[in-house]
């Protein structure tokens, strides 16, 4: 039987052979698998917790205007209390939180910044479909003044780790050092996260996609064009049939499409034309689209590389486009002709 290797000994072994992480950020990531472990514990329990259940709403709202839920402070708490600690950071970020969240005095101060959606997809907490935790690390830039939110605002092209634990059926847990993607499933017997996948790849095309078809209306030209050639099939411009999915939890549809290609959008729409996007810049479209390029797909908010966005706000929206290469590139080259 093939011998199992756990997330500890992959990351021993990228710090070790392959010279990609230092211990510290090692360190780091084994902290936040372990975080990811509580909250999906946390998840499971689901209703069983009788009046103090987990499910349902906190009564508050986040810096996005968003009704949190139980479950979303739950795993942001997680998250801060796991790893205020252990002397590899210098500051948080979430968000779920307004400002950064500074490593108290009290513990060692590292040289890594972390920033995450702990429970994104919330809405599907209470009707038992996937969610999942997001996030991104980034190192401080050199210098020897104190932390602010100012040090957070580097293009996601800077990060140095990036991953998300997607709660499903399995709870996986996906992660890049900027040598390829790896997946790990936890083994709950063991306790611990079990290398299932390493150099993940996404096929260049695609019969896939995920959109929100309900915001149709509010679509710019070059994403109506895009879909409406996909729905035309096989006698339509494209020559071949397509198939949708949306699960409305972007964990789940990025994990779909590492697992099988697909092109992932949610693209800008004339609701609110101030903003560029839905979705968040720095702890979701960041992350998600560096495991996405590691993975040999693309990922653009239709006019540049995500990556390349230089950040002006900790909770700047984008506008995004991401998955199988070529369909991305198509969509792409759309708003070029603009
Ligand atoms: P809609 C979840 O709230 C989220 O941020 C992403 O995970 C997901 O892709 C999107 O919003 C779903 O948005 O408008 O379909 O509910």
């Amino acid at each position: 039987m093939s011998q199992k290797i756990s997330l500890t000994r992959y990351l021993v072994e990228q710090q070790r052979m392959e010279g990609h992480i230092p211990s510290q950020l090692r360190l780091l990531l084994e902290v936040v698998a372990r975080a990811c472990k509580r909250i999906s514990q946390a998840v499971n329990k689901g209703a069983l917790g009788g009046e103090n259940s987990i499910l349902g709403t906190a009564g508050s709202e986040n810096v996005q205007g968003e009704v949190q839920k139980k479950l979303d402070i739950i795993a942001n708490e997680v998250l801060i209390e796991a790893n205020e600690w252990g002397g590899h950071l210098a500051a948080m970020a979430s968000e779920e939180m307004d400002g950064i969240y500074v490593v108290p005095n009290r513990y060692p101060q590292g040289e890594y910044l972390l920033l995450f959606d702990p429970l994104d997809g919330s809405s599907n907490i209470d009707v038992n479909v996937s969610i999942g935790t997001i996030f991104s690390v980034l190192k401080m830039p050199e210098d020897d003044r104190g932390v602010d939110e100012g040090d957070f605002l580097q293009p996601g092209r800077q990060q140095v780790a990036a991953g998300y634990c997607v709660y499903g059926p399995q709870t996986t847990l996906v992660l890049t050092v900027g040598d390829g993607v790896a997946m790990f499933t936890l083994d709950r017997e063991q306790g611990s996260f079990v290398l299932i996948e390493e150099n993940v790849r996404i096929s260049p095309d695609t019969q896939e996609f995920a959109i929100n078809m309900s915001n149709m209306r509010h679509w710019d030209e070059p994403v109506r064009r895009y879909i409406d050639e996909c729905l035309a099939g096989q006698e339509g411009p494209r020559g071949k049939n397509f198939n949708m999915r949306w699960v409305a939890s972007m964990v789940a549809d990025v994990h779909r499409i590492l697992c099988r290609g697909g092109i992932f959008m949610y693209p800008w729409d004339k609701r609110e034309p101030d903003k560029a996007g839905k979705l968040r810049l720095m702890y979701e479209a960041n992350p998600m689209s560096w495991l996405i390029e590691q993975a040999g797909g693309a990922a653009t908010n239709g006019h540049q590389r995500i990556l390349d966005i230089q950040p002006t706000k900790l909770h700047e929206r984008v506008s995004v486009i991401l998955g199988s290469k070529n369909e991305v590139e198509r969509v792409t080259g759309y708003h070029a002709k603009l």
